[in-house]
């Protein structure tokens, strides 16, 4: 455990990733003052954090990262000397029906907290460093064969990515323009407890439990590689501390499955945690129009961060989904809270979208 003392602000620690992010900085690193800015949008949510809030060195502020004054503020008075940036919009079906907020956010958002990085991280001698946590999206999508690597070049398909690929660019021209003590890591899809429920696998386990539509876009033949969100914490936690100034880093689980099986999956391990016969969820699933733009394969080379700084996976697939489906069975109260509002709305239109598309599971397979 390192005695060194920090000032680390953590953006978007409210959000998903962010909140386990935050939860283990806090606790594993008590001489470092974590302090969480995040405006609470509809994912992000202060319940994730209840067991840590109390902690001496936590510090939560509502506020967004657009704003310059509030920042300089923050880095003025908290003497901040590391940056992990998660804050982001960060869901490519709302990228694609509003992609000004993503615009906003990610691109402006990340513009201002290099700026005022910038601004601020002067004095001689500190240990600086600016951690911008992104997207392996930022590539586009792959065929059936290979994987993303460090080399691979840019190809944004949806907003989202494109605004994560922007604030990616914008990190590294920091970095050669005014030598910012940037590090960059591109991860494959997150999932564990605390994601919200617009994500495909809390949404699925969701709707599963309440025996709701299952909405299966296109074939359900797109491929995603999925990595459970403690493993993204502990390789963030090396490369912020280990990783090499100017570098990016790609982190994935080398765990690549079709939606439409991994769907299959779901049904199964849920139904038998809920007693229900076999069988019973997946006359839920249900084709849906196809996503606009749908990127078809992404899949993570993790060799680099594996070579460079020792970080493997420690969850097997089998273990992180059984953890999940179990976490999300036991803390209904969470979804039902998140569940409420505008999010509400937008989650009834889905379900309207997916039933005007009728294409059983049965009639298609
Ligand atoms: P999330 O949507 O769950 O959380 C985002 C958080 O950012 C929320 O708490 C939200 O309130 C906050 N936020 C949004 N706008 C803000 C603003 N203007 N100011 C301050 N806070 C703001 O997202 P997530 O899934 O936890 O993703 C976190 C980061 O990791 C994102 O940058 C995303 O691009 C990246 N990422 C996510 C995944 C994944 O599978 N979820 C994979 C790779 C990379
Ligand atoms: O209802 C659905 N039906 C469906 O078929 C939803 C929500 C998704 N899907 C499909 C689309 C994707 O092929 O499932 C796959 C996973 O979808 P999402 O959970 O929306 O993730 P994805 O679009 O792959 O992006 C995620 O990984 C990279 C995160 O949301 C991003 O924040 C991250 O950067």
């Amino acid at each position: 455990m390192t005695t060194v003392k920090r000032s680390i602000l953590i953006t978007g620690g409210a959000g998903f990733i962010g909140s386990h992010l935050v939860r283990h900085f806090v606790t594993r690193y008590p001489n470092y003052q974590i302090i969480n800015l995040d405006n609470l949008t509809y994912a992000g949510n202060l319940e994730n954090l209840k067991d840590i809030e109390a902690a001496d060195n936590y510090t939560f502020v509502k506020g967004s990262i657009t704003d310059l004054t509030l920042l300089r503020t923050l880095f003025k008075n908290f003497d901040v000397d590391g940056v992990l940036h998660t804050a982001a919009e960060s869901h490519v079906d709302r990228s694609i029906e509003n992609p000004m907020v993503f615009v906003q956010t990610n691109v402006q958002g990340t513009a201002a907290l290099l700026q005022v990085a910038r601004e601020c991280w002067t004095k001689p001698g500190r240990n600086y460093r600016f951690h911008h946590i992104s997207t392996d999206e930022v590539f586009g999508a792959l065929g059936e064969e290979g994987y993303f690597t460090e080399q691979s070049p840019y190809n944004p398909q949806s907003p989202y990515a494109a605004s994560k690929a922007s604030a990616d660019h914008l990190v590294r021209a920091f970095h050669n323009t005014y030598k910012l003590p940037v590090v960059l890591s591109n991860c494959s899809n997150n999932y564990g407890p605390y994601q919200f429920p617009e994500k495909l696998i809390p949404l699925f386990i969701k709707n599963i439990l309440e025996e709701r539509v299952l909405p299966v876009y296109g074939t359900g033949c797109n491929v995603r590689d999925w990595l459970h969100v403690q493993d993204h914490v502990e390789a963030l936690d090396l490369i912020f501390h280990e990783g090499k100034t100017g570098d990016a880093y790609l982190i994935g689980g080398h765990n690549e499955w079709k939606n439409i099986d991994l769907i299959h999956l779901l049904c199964q391990q849920t139904d038998k945690r809920l007693n229900r016969a076999a069988g019973h969820s997946q006359k839920l699933i249900h084709f849906v129009q196809d996503r606009a733009g749908h990127d078809h394969r992404y899949a993570i080379d993790a060799s680099y961060i594996k070579r460079e700084l020792g970080w493997t996976p420690r969850f097997t697939f089998e273990q992180g989904l059984a953890q999940t489906i179990d976490w999300y069975l036991n803390n209904s109260d969470w979804i039902a809270g998140v569940s409420s509002g505008a999010y509400r709305n937008y989650y009834l239109s889905k379900a309207h979208t997916a039933r005007q598309n009728v294409k059983s599971y049965e009639s298609a397979a």
